[in-house]
């Protein structure tokens, strides 16, 4: 047995005993970015594989500041409380995510980083989006296999990231603030799309009448688009990340829309299909991987790039150039 095999099989039984400190490593692992690496890391995901798909994935989305993090404590601390084992999983691409929010985060989430029952792991730092999805996802795995039975993946709310998000989950919670009326802020058609709740957070103090307000508009709004899911009205509720208000009845609209997407069969579609958008995004990042890593291509590029803005240079022309420098 080579030490590789070694440390393999060390990680494997790790997980499969719910050893959080192992679960971080081979997180580590699946972030690194050492092609021998990726090969350890492919094989851990493939042995893993049937211990996973049991657990409640929900994305939960919104601007910065909305409370997703705090939210995410609540909610977490509740669920614990229940004897569920939650892990909190990032995915932020414009990351460059320093020591500092991930402190922030820990802090945000304070109560769950104390929790025995919880495992709380930043978005792995900056790359593509892709990348960064692919590897949340894998995360996602790995902590299932763990025996985690609710996964909360917190994203910035972009349009790209959300979509990344809600293509690995089964829920996606779209977290607002209780100034209603600007423009049902980013109450954008895309977002409407995929959230399967919107939630008006900060329901507290001298909020409680504008989240009240602002929960009736975006009710509104909804009722006149169509919903993402034939089985499935997004409710649109008020909560306090604060106080409490409210998380409970974040957790049962997530298992009755479960129960619902369960009982129809579109659950084990929709993650059908998620394996299958997954294998083709692995599959994109796998051939531009060469792109990314070759080195005589990659200093080639900026050439190239000048030459073709500046008209010296077709664009078809180019695109030769660096195929055939890439057969090599
Ligand atoms: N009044 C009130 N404030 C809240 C509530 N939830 C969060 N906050 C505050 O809002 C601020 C932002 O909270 P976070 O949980 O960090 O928000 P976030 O959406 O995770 O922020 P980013 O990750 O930076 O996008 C903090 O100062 C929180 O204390 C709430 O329910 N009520
Ligand atoms: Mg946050």
């Amino acid at each position: 047995m080579t030490t590789r095999d070694h440390d393999l099989a060390r990680l494997l039984d790790g997980i499969r005993a719910g050893d959080r400190a192992l679960l971080a490593r081979a997180i580590t692992l699946i972030e690194s970015k050492r092609a021998d690496d990726h090969k350890t890391a492919r094989q851990l995901v493939q042995e893993l594989l049937p211990l996973t798909g049991r657990a409640v994935r929900v994305g939960i989305t919104g601007a910065p500041g909305v409370g997703k993090s705090t939210t995410i404590d609540a909610l977490g601390t509740h669920l614990t409380g229940r004897g569920h084992r939650v892990a909190v999983l990032a995915v932020d691409p414009s990351s460059a995510r320093t020591g500092g929010s991930i402190l922030a985060d820990k802090t945000r989430m304070a109560r769950l980083a104390a929790d025995d029952n919880a495992f709380i792991r930043p978005s792995p730092a900056a790359g593509t989006l892709g990348g960064v999805a692919a590897k949340t996802r894998e995360c996602m795995l790995l902590c299932e296999a763990a025996g985690f039975d609710v996964i909360l993946v917190e994203t910035v709310g972009t349009g790209q990231s959300e979509t990344a998000v809600a293509d690995m989950t089964d829920f996606f919670l779209a977290l607002m603030l209780p100034g209603a009326g600007d423009e049902l802020q980013g109450l954008k058609k895309g977002l409407v799309e995929l959230a399967d709740m919107i939630a008006v957070n900060k329901a507290d103090g001298d909020n409680i009448p504008r989240a009240k307000l602002a929960a009736s508009q975006f009710a509104a709004a909804l009722h006149i688009l169509s919903p993402r899911s034939p089985n499935w009205s997004p409710p649109v509720v008020t909560c306090s990340a604060f106080t409490g208000d409210g998380i409970d009845t974040l957790w049962s609209h997530i298992l009755d829309h479960r129960q619902r997407l369960t009982a129809s069969g579109e659950l084990k579609g929709r993650r059908g299909e998620q394996q299958v958008k997954w294998m083709w995004t692995m599959l994109e990042e796998r051939l531009f991987e060469p792109l990314r890593s070759d080195r005589a291509v990659k200093s080639a590029l900026p050439r190239i790039e000048a030459d073709v803005a500046a008209g010296r240079l077709a664009p078809s022309a180019a695109v030769e150039k660096i195929a055939a420098m890439l057969a090599q």
